[in-house]
Formats: C-alpha cells, structure tokens, sequence
C-alpha cells in the first residue's frame, strides 16, 4: 500500500504541517509506504506568486529576512512536477492534508492527475468543518471530519487488504451515485500513544524558517491539543464542541511531559533543531503542576523556543522560568480593543486595563513579543477598529500584526458573517495575509484595507502624524506613494537596530 501526501501550500507559509509528519510515522509503523508532494518551495501560477511571510515583511508585521542561503526554490512547473510525481510513486491513495485556505489549490492539482483515477481523501480543520463543501468537489472522494490517526491507518489496512472501507470511523465516503456514507467519530487520540513524527518525510529545505530577522532550523513541537478558550474566529472551540457533541470526550488534552521530552531529544540530537514552536494554541493552559513539570523537563534542553498564549495567563512567575529555560518569544492576541465588541462578538472576556498589565509583564521580564489583532470582523465599524489601535499604542510589543477578518467554516463568526448576508456559505476563506473576504456595507473592503496597510504605523508613530498616515490609506496613486514613504521610515526607524531585540517574525497566525 502506497499513499502520497500532498500538501497544497503557498510559499512563505513555511512551518512544517505536523499531521502530515504524525499520520507519515503511523503509517509507515504499520508497513505502509508514503511520500509527500508538498508545494510550498514552488511558484504557483495563478496565484501571484503569493508569498505570505513576504507580505507580513511589506507590510511591517516582520523584520526583512533572507532565505536564500538555506532553501532551494523549485523554478519548474508545479503542475507537471506532482503529475510525474504522482506517475513515478504510483500511489494507491492520494492524502490531502489542508486548511481552508489551501483547498482550492489541492483541486488545482488533483485536477492534473484525476484522469488516473487514484481514489483521494482530504483532512484536516477544513474537511472536518465543511465535509459536504469538500465532497461536493468531484475531485475529492472522501474526507476525514476530526483526527485522522485511527481513520487513515484503518483505511490504508482494508485498502491494502481489497476490504471495504466504507464503516471506518471518521471517514466520509462518496459513493458512485453521488450519495455520502457518513461514519461515527472515534474519541480523541490518547495522547501518551503518540510516535514521534516523520520529519524526514519533508525536504531539507523546509526546515528552515525566519525568526526576528534569522533563518532557524525549526521544528513544531506538540504539547497539547486542543484550547480551553472560546474566541469567535477560531476552529479549535468548534473542536471541543464537536468532539463533546460526537463522543461525550474532552478534546482538550495535555501531552504527557516525558513524551513531550522524546520528541524534544530527538528533534535536538537527530534533527539538529535550532529552535523549538510550541504550536499549542494556549502553551501556558497548563496546571501549575504541569507548568513547574515543564520547566524542570526543559531546563537541559537548551535551545530557545517559541509560544503562542492567552493574555491572561501570562504571570511574572511563569514569565521568568520560561525566560531561564530559553523562551525567546512570544505571540499573544489582543484581536479587538473595544471591550464590550470584543466580548460580544470576539468572545473574548478580559478587560482593557487587564490586557495591558499582562501584556506588561513580558516587557518587564524582558522577553520579545509580538501582538495579533484582528480588522473586519462581521459588524465592526471604522470608529469601533480604532479602538483597536487605540489599545495597540498602550503595549508596547515589538510586532503589532493586524490581519483580515478571514470567516473559516465552522466558527460561530462564520455562521454570523453569512446570516448577516455578508458571505455565502459554498464561499472558501483564503490566507489571512490577503484582502478581506467581506464586503460589508458599514465597513467596505477598500476601508478595512486601507486600515489594515497603516495599522502599524497609526500604532507606533506620533499622534501628530496620523493625518498624514490617514491619507495613505487611500488606495490611489498619491495614497499609495505616502504610504510607500511611511513604509521606508517605519523599517528605518523600528527594523534598523538590534534585530534580536527589537524585532521579530510572528512565526504563525493561528
Ligand atoms: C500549527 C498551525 C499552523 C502551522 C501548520 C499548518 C498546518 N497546515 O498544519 C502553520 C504555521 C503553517 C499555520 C499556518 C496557517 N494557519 Co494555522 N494553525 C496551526 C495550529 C495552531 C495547529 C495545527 C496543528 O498542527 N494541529 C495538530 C495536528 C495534529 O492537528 P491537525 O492539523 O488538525 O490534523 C489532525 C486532523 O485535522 C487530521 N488531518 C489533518 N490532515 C489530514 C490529512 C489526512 C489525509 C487525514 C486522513 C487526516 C488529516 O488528522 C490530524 C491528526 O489528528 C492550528 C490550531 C489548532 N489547534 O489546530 C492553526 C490553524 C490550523 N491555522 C489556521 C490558519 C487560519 C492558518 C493560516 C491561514 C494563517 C495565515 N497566516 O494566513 C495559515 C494557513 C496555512 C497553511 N498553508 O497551512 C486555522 C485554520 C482555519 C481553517 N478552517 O482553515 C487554525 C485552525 C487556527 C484557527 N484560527 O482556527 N498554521
């Protein structure tokens, strides 16, 4: 049994995917060979060539990097290249791992090799929010709705065994008549079985990502899965509700601490990591317990280490041994500045004076972060994203990244954008990095644009400037040409000294 992974990736997204590193490790445990055509190193056509963490850089959400040292771009057709991938390979199935961004591109590509018909599964957030959307394309056979270790290793058993495969858990099938079977959902995955994940499935090339300016020999690292938060445009609450719904289960869970330390070693001895990314949603959801068991596990680690938390549950304690074991950032979301907005709408719960002491506690410690937020939500107004900025200028973070509302499936702000009538639902989100997706009479497009490319600077330059810096979010010639200006002198001003410090990549916006 052969199975080809494809990741339909755009350039510039460049942190490794760990399902597809985790389902590789399963199944080659299980005897199943499996190869990866993974996108990322290619131009696509059709695409603007668009490269999202050069966006981030034009529009001073990161620091200028140089990658040419460490990656090898492909210069040949992308198209023609996974046809003879797919031709020398000779997969049994095709395995689609992608977020709703993505999806569209995976069709262009099984587009090219749909006449041979090799039968194709996707998976991931977007397969397991939106089945019946994916299913509707005839390129897509079956789909696996929430985790795909038990689903994709008992699918590839029958396969290989000429079985029927249409009871495995967790998978949609399409049939011939165009009717779907629908199975049951299996309970999360105990995470203490977990293996470490395929790494060598990836090309060298991949494993090399920008960092405050650096290009670092990254790996992902898994603590838990799952968030015990609820924000409004997020899939993993959908997660939890889902998976309570499904099998009466928590789909939050923590990662036993000595499973956490073997991926660690091995990344760090066998790999060669550089630096760690700790993609849990909230790495600080952790008990004090398990908090103090991770700095103690972590202390003969040394190696620096990236984290994504919630605001509030950043403490002085927690910041200074992180601080002492390597942490060397931080992401965190403020997504609205307007209290009352953001509650109602954004489900997040906090207060402004809040968000600003914890926030603080990372400058006090001395440990570089950046801050996400979020223009263009279902509802807002101009006025009300000013409150936005309005919180921004009172932290003091070294990255202020504000990014387009993008509505997933599955997210209550989704379900809210299309009965407002601002989207309709066989509509397919794209990168978080691109324009706005909605068109709203109160907030137009252009405006939440024009907003968005002068965020930053309405943040850290003076008030005085922010009349000028109003004209630059006029898309016309003389717009654009201010805004070009303001672009070189914020670079010059806040990118030009001490990168380490001063600066850096926000690794991810998840
Ligand atoms: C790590 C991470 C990334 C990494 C890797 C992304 C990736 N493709 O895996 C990077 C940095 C590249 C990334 C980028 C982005 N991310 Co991100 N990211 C995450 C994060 C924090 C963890 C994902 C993860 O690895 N989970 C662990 C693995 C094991 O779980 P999993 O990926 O869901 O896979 C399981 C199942 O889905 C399934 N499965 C997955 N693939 C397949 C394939 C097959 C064949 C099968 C059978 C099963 C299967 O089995 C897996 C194991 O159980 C999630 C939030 C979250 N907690 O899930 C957001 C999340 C996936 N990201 C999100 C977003 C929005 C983005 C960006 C669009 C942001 C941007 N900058 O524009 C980009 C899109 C990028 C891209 N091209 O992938 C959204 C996706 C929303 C959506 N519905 O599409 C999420 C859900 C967060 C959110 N806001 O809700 N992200």
């Amino acid at each position: 049994m052969k199975v080809l992974f494809l990741y339909p990736n755009l350039r510039g997204m460049n942190m490794l995917p760990p399902a597809i590193a985790i389902l590789s490790a399963l199944l080659k445990r299980h005897g199943v060979e499996s190869e990866l055509f993974d996108t990322t190193y290619w131009r696509i056509p059709g695409e603007d060539n668009f490269d999202s963490d050069k966006a981030k850089e034009k529009n001073l959400n990161v620091r200028p990097f140089d990658f040419a040292e460490k990656v090898t771009l492909h210069e040949t057709d992308v198209f023609e290249d996974f046809e003879k991938k797919v031709q020398s390979f000779s997969p049994d199935l095709i395995a689609v791992s992608a977020t709703e961004d993505m999806f569209l591109l995976a069709i262009r590509l099984l587009e090219r090799v749909r006449s041979r018909g090799i039968p194709t599964l996707l998976g991931g957030v977007f397969a397991t929010f939106a089945p019946e959307l994916a299913l509707s394309y005839p390129h897509i056979d079956m789909v696996c709705v929430g985790e795909g270790e038990k689903c994709l290793v008992e699918l590839c058993d029958r396969m290989g065994r000429g079985r029927s495969y249409d009871d495995v858990t967790n998978l949609w099938v399409k049939k011939p008549d165009g009717s779907i079977v629908k199975n049951l959902i299996t309970d999360p995955v105990d995470l203490s079985e977990t293996m470490i994940p395929d790494i060598g499935i990836f090309e060298e090339s991949r494993l090399y990502r920008p960092m405050a300016g650096q290009v670092y020999r990254m790996l992902p690292v898994e603590t838990h899965r799952g968030c015990p938060f609820t924000c409004a445009f997020c899939n993993s609450p959908s997660q939890e509700r889902f998976y309570e719904q499904e099998t009466g289960k928590k789909f939050l869970r923590v990662k036993p601490m000595p499973k956490v330390r073997e991926e660690l070693l091995y990344y760090r001895d066998v790999i060669k990591a550089e630096y760690f990314y700790f993609w849990a949603d909230t790495f600080l959801a952790w008990s004090q317990k398990q908090f103090d068991e991770f700095c103690e596990m972590y202390a003969d680690i040394r190696m620096p280490f990236w984290i994504q938390t919630r605001p509030e549950t950043l403490t002085e304690y927690r910041v200074r041994r992180l601080k002492a074991v390597g942490l060397h950032r931080v992401a965190c979301g403020i997504e609205h500045g307007n209290e009352k907005f953001r509650r109602e709408r954004v489900d997040r719960r906090m207060k402004n004076d809040d968000l600003v002491k914890w926030l603080r506690i990372l400058n006090d410690v001395g440990v570089p972060y950046s801050v996400n937020n979020i223009v263009g939500f279902p509802t807002e107004t101009y006025e009300l994203a000013w409150d936005t900025i309005r919180l921004n200028r009172q932290v003091n973070a070294d990255n202020h990244n504000c990014y387009s509302f993008s509505p997933f499936h599955g997210t209550p702000l989704r379900t809210l954008a299309e009965q407002m009538g601002y989207i309709t639902p066989e509509v397919i989100t794209r990168s978080l990095t691109r324009d706005s997706i909605l068109d709203m009479p109160q907030f137009p497009r252009t405006q939440v644009e024009g907003f968005r490319r002068c965020f930053v600077m309405y943040v850290k330059f003076p008030e005085e400037r922010w009349p000028e810096i109003k004209q630059a979010e006029a898309f016309t010639p003389e717009g654009d040409a201010i805004w070009e200006r303001l672009r070189d002198e914020f670079a010059a001003t806040f990118f030009a000294s001490k990168p380490e410090e001063e600066s850096g990549a926000n690794a991810i916006r998840a």
